[in-house]
């Protein structure tokens, strides 16, 4: 069955059913039941990453929550700028990461892809974070509320930062932060990060958040089950081809994203590490995905109504 965009688009606050989707209810049912644990080290201490489109004031709000003890360096094998710092929260140190802009989790460009590998990385790995700030411009508040929408099938506890609210107030725009908050169900904090104010209410709801359940949650699987067969059926056949075991198969996240998103970074950098085979196997499961549930281009729509 294939979906239009306009469907979509004209359900009721297809953000809304997403959201009550998202960890903010399991992270208030874990508090009463987890534990306080001793202070965390250094190496355990959460880590946190700011992302939003890019000129958003990710990199103002970072220097305002952890300008000091910043860490400046390059992601591996590429010469984009990886940039962590220390930020004092009321419930203890976190780790900061500034991300590059991106415009959506089906990434289009080297810099857009390493933001969605730190994004959708397990905890336990050493570049996954627990939880994700989603730097939102005030002016441009719907344009970003798609990118907030695939963070929070992610299943990771999501803050949004409001920013630019002073440029919004002096143009006299009223938002209310309160009833945008319940509607998208994640704490949603109004920031001017270049002025410094709403930082502390910031500090506060991360704190509130990460006092809650930040085991690596599961991820939503909202599209249809013959779609994820189809990703297993891709994973298979890149294991097969890799039978030296010298490339790492990518994560289940962009695994989805190459048989989803033709010619995205992803598919791209999949077939220059594992050849063209890689190309032949995408090609072979679009086909047959085609067949079962329509154009492939067209399962993201069925996400929404899925719900
Ligand atoms: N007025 C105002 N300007 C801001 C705010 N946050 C960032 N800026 C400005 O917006 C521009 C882009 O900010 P930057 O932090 O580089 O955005 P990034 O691309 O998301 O990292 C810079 O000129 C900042 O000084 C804010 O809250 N209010
Ligand atoms: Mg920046």
């Amino acid at each position: 069955m294939a979906v239009s965009a306009t469907t979509v688009r004209s359900s009721p606050s297809p953000l809304r059913r997403v959201a009550y989707r998202g960890c903010h209810h399991k992270a208030v049912i874990a508090m009463a039941s987890v534990p306080n644990v001793a202070a965390p080290t250094v190496e355990t201490q959460p880590r946190v990453a700011l992302v939003g489109n890019p000129n958003t004031g990710k990199s103002t709000l970072f220097n305002a929550l952890a300008g000091m003890n910043v860490r400046t360096g390059n992601y591996p094998g590429v010469t984009i700028e990886k940039k962590s710092g220390v930020c004092a929260l009321p419930s203890g140190k976190a780790t900061v990461v500034d991300l590059p802009g991106t415009y959506s989790l089906a990434p289009r460009s080297p810099d857009e892809l390493v933001a969605v590998e730190v994004l959708t990385a397990d905890t336990s790995e050493q570049s996954g974070v627990n939880l994700i700030v989603c730097v939102v411009n005030a002016l441009l508040l719907q344009r970003n509320l798609f990118l907030v929408s695939q963070l929070l099938e992610l299943g990771k506890p999501v803050v949004i930062a409001l920013n630019m609210i002073d440029v919004a107030e002096s143009r006299g725009m009223q938002i209310d932060v309160a009833r945008l908050s319940e509607q998208i169900g994640v704490p949603v904090v109004a920031t001017s990060a270049a002025k410094r104010t709403g930082i502390d209410s910031l500090k506060q709801a991360i704190s509130d958040q990460l006092s809650g359940d930040t085991a690596q949650p599961e991820r939503y699987h909202i599209l249809p089950a013959a779609f994820y067969d189809g990703v297993n059926r891709f994973r298979d056949s890149l294991i097969a081809t890799n039978s030296s075991g010298n490339t790492t198969v990518p994560d289940d996240y962009l695994l989805e994203r190459m048989v989803l998103d033709r010619g995205g970074e992803p598919e791209t950098q999949v077939i220059a590490k594992f050849g063209t085979s890689a190309a032949d196997a995408l090609l072979q499961i679009r086909g047959e995905l085609t067949q079962e549930l329509g154009n492939p281009i067209d399962i993201e729509g069925l996400s929404l109504i899925h719900i």
